[in-house]
């Protein structure tokens, strides 16, 4: 695809997805259940989940440009095109959120290449964030921008988002007895610095926009049970640690940029943080 080619199809994913924001939004209600089925990684499906996934399937898979469509809900790729760009989605993450009613969101990359891909071929990333307000977040070319998302219009409210240097909040999925040793250790020190706010609401992407918006670190790291963390690569890992880095923060799956991470499958999982770059780094010395 030519360059002018990736930004028209690039506009045209980022308008699909703030244009059904409002729609799922309002969708959610009466979609709380649980639906009868599983998901790829194994996870009961709200039927949100599952209505979600569907509208945005059948919305991305139908512009043109787009050669595959692919997400956390669903086991195999939609192979729309045989040139283009492919979506990454995670439809509605956080869906756990919703018997509760705390924050949700969508997380979509686009990729110059076929999943499963690494996220060095991401060319755009980002999220819709179900919060009071709906706002979109989205990194291409260099920059990312912030958006409020209404019924009928999308207002650019940050042309330049930049992670703060000062860190403030941290936020660590998880089960405490289940961390790794050293990881554990880091924790500590970081929460001994009175300094930094605990900030975990159990569905990363409102974690992770609070980490853009005041600096600090979000990690889902590896477990003792599960060493390869929770979070998906293709559908969460790469987009946030693409929009964050963007954004001049670093991520790491323990031991390198999660855009390095060669994928072995469409839905292999990765251990995640993401952050300041201080706070990046200290973990990754004391995971050595
Ligand atoms: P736990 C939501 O289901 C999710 O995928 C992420 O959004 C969130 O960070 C994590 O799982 C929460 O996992 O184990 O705390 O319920």
């Amino acid at each position: 695809m030519t360059g002018r080619d990736t930004d028209r199809v690039v506009d045209e994913v980022i308008e699909t997805i703030a244009g059904s924001a409002t729609e799922i939004r309002q969708g959610l209600v009466g979609r709380r259940e649980d639906a009868d089925e599983e998901n790829p990684s194994g996870e009961t499906q709200a039927e949100a989940d599952v209505w979600a996934d569907d509208l945005l399937a059948d919305r991305l898979s139908s512009i043109d440009g787009v050669r595959q469509y692919a997400s956390e809900e669903r086991l195999e790729t939609i192979d729309c095109g045989d040139d283009g760009l492919s979506i990454g989605v995670d439809p509605l993450d956080g869906s756990s959120n919703l018997k509760s009613n705390n924050t949700m969101g969508t997380v979509f990359g686009v990729y110059d290449e076929p999943l499963p891909a690494p996220g060095t071929a991401l060319v755009a990333s980002g999220w819709i964030l179900y919060g009071p307000i709906t706002t979109m977040a989205c990194a291409r070319d260099g920059t990312v921008k912030k958006y409020e998302l209404s019924s009928d219009e999308r207002t650019l409210v940050d042309d330049d988002v930049t992670i703060p240097e000062d860190p403030l909040v941290y936020g660590f999925g998880g089960r405490v007895p289940d961390w790794l040793d050293e990881f554990e250790a880091y924790v500590r020190e970081i929460e001994s610095d009175s300094s930094h706010k605990l900030r975990y609401g159990g569905a990363m992407i409102g974690d992770v926009n609070q980490v853009l918006t005041y600096g600090g670190i979000f990690a889902y790291p590896a477990l003792e049970d599960a060493p390869r963390g929770k979070l998906r690569l293709q559908f969460e890992g790469n987009p946030i640690a693409y929009l964050i880095e963007t954004a001049g923060g670093s991520s790491s799956d323990g031991t390198r940029s999660i855009l390095e991470v060669e994928p072995d499958d469409l839905h292999d999982r990765v251990p995640l943080h993401v952050g300041n770059d201080e706070l990046i780094e200290r973990l990754e010395d004391a995971l050595e």
